[in-house]
C-alpha cells in the first residue's frame, strides 16, 4: 500500500522508513509530485500537523499523514517546542538552533529535555493522532554528526550517555519519539487493512 506523507524533510522520511520496511510505500510529498510549502503558524505541534495533513488531504482526495515534532526543555519553559525548525530565527540552520539553545541554557541546573512528535493521519477522511515521547537530556557541547537537527546535543535517557548524533539510525529508534509514534501508526493501519 502507499501512503502520501505530507513532509519536506528527507530525514524523517528515511527515519519513518527504517521503522515501516516495506510493509507500507511511503510517498512524500516530492515522490508524490507535490511541490508546496506549508505554512506552521499555529501554536501547537497537534495543529500544525493537522495543518500539514489537511492541506495535502484537500489536494489530493487521498488518505495521507504527517508528522511534526519539537525539542522541549522545561528550563526554557518549554522552548523551543513547536518552533524547533525556527528558534534561532526563520531561515536558522541546524547549527544556528543549536547554538541558541546552548547558550540558553548555560549555567541552568535543570538540562532535562524531550523530544515529542505528533502524527497526524487522514484515513476514510477522519483524523487520528498518534504521539511519541522521548525523555533524555542536553549535552554541555555538540557530539556526532550522524541524524539532524538537534541530535548532536539530546542525551536519551536509558542509554549509554551518547548523543542520537553518536549512534546509527537502528540505535537511534531504539529511543526515538518518531519511532513511538510511527509504531502506533502502524498497529492502526493494521487494523484498518490487515497484515
Ligand atoms: P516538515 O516538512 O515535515 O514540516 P520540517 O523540517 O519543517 O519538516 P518540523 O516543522 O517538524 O520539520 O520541525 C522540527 C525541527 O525539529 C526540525 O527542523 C529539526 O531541527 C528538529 N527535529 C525534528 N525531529 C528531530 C530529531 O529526531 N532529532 C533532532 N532534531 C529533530
Ligand atoms: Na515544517
Amino acid at each position: 500500500m502507499e501512503l502520501i506523507f505530507a513532509t519536506n524533510n528527507p530525514n524523517k522520511v528515511k527515519e519513518i522508513r527504517n521503522v515501516v520496511g516495506d510493509k507500507l510505500q511511503i510517498l512524500p510529498l516530492k515522490e508524490a509530485g507535490i511541490i508546496i510549502e506549508i505554512p506552521e503558524p499555529h501554536d501547537s505541534l497537534e495543529d500544525n500537523a493537522l495543518e500539514k495533513a489537511q492541506t495535502i488531504h484537500h489536494l489530493t482526495g487521498k488518505n495521507c499523514f504527517s508528522e511534526d515534532t519539537g525539542l522541549e526543555v522545561p528550563a526554557l519553559n518549554g522552548a523551543p517546542g513547536v518552533k524547533s525548525a525556527r528558534y534561532a530565527g526563520e531561515k536558522a540552520s541546524d547549527q544556528q538552533n543549536i547554538d541558541l539553545l546552548l547558550h540558553n541554557l548555560s549555567g541552568k541546573e535543570n538540562r532535562g529535555a524531550r523530544f515529542r512528535t505528533v502524527i497526524t493521519l487522514i484515513w476514510d477522511h477522519q483524523t487520528y493522532y498518534f504521539e511519541g515521547i522521548c525523555p533524555g537530556s542536553i549535552s554541555e557541547t555538540q557530539k556526532g554528526s550522524d541524524g539532524f537537527g538537534y541530535d548532536p546535543v539530546f542525551i536519551p535517557e536509558g542509554g549509554d550517555g551518547r548523543s542520537f548524533a553518536q549512534m546509527t539510525l537502528d540505535e537511534k529508534n531504539k529511543f526515538s519519539h518518531r519511532k513511538k509514534a510511527t509504531a502506533q501508526l502502524i498497529e492502526f493501519l493494521k487494523s484498518k487493512i490487515g497484515e
